[in-house]
């Protein structure tokens, strides 16, 4: 039934942990988790995680990893995987929904809110959207600023506890948590802030410019 160690370790053989049940002190709990209903329409439970994306696995030596937050910034800053790791931490508690149906529940996601890192760079008054980079040849995914600075958005380098692997978009993969799966860039290597908004990679490709799972954005605009 598991094609690998890290399937097996994945695996969610009991019912998802409820966001009361996370007992670990300072743990960001997703809004979306405490709905009364946490599946969103549409969607179904996945005990397993999918991989899903649109190209290559891209490898990416974490001695060759960069990631560069520019455009409508004070500072651009290009952060090495060293500087990354000497950040302030950031775990979150979220469920994560694809708009191909499946829904993940319960994962823990540990690295850097997106919070700490616009404040490292500054943000300019007039930006208002977010198109992040990844390095699978020039994917890129937009969003606005807002829902990028959301309180449980985060770079992520560990999910469950464990270094993400590169299928599932490591060293370090966004984490949007309130949007579809398809905002939550894998393999990120740049944050770009812009006035106006540039659809990304699936966006161009017809999925919806927002997201929502809740009102089922999934296509166009
Ligand atoms: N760089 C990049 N990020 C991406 C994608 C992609 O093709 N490239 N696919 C998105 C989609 S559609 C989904 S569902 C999730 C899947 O993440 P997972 O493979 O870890 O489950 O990654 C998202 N992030
Ligand atoms: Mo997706």
């Amino acid at each position: 039934m598991f094609e690998s160690e890290h399937d097996r370790a994945k695996y969610q053989s009991g019912d998802p942990l409820k966001p009361d049940e996370v007992t670990e002190e300072g743990v960001i709990i997703s809004p979306d988790t405490q709905r009364s209903e946490r599946i969103p329409p549409g969607q179904s439970r996945t005990r397993k995680w999918p991989i899903l994306h649109a190209s290559i696995v891209p490898e990416v030596p974490i001695e060759k990893w960069r990631l560069k937050i520019f455009g409508l910034v004070e500072r651009e800053v290009t952060l090495t995987w060293d500087d990354f790791q000497a950040l302030p931490r950031s775990k979150v508690f979220a469920d994560f929904h694809c708009v191909t149906r499946w829904s993940r529940l319960s994962n823990v996601w540990e690295g850097v809110a997106t919070q700490t890192l616009l404040q490292l760079a500054g943000v300019q008054p007039d930006a208002k959207y977010v198109l992040c980079h990844a390095y699978d040849n020039g994917w890129t995914t937009n969003l606005p600023l807002e829902d990028f600075l959301a309180d449980d958005a985060l770079l992520a380098d560990k999910h469950d506890g464990l270094a993400i692997n590169a299928d599932h978009g490591g060293p370090v993969r966004g984490m949007v948590p309130r949007l579809y799966a398809w905002k939550s860039a894998k393999w990120i290597r740049g944050i770009e802030l812009t006035a106006s908004d540039k659809p990304g990679y699936w966006e161009r490709g017809g999925y919806h410019n927002h997201g929502d799972p809740w009102t089922e954005e999934r296509f166009g605009y």
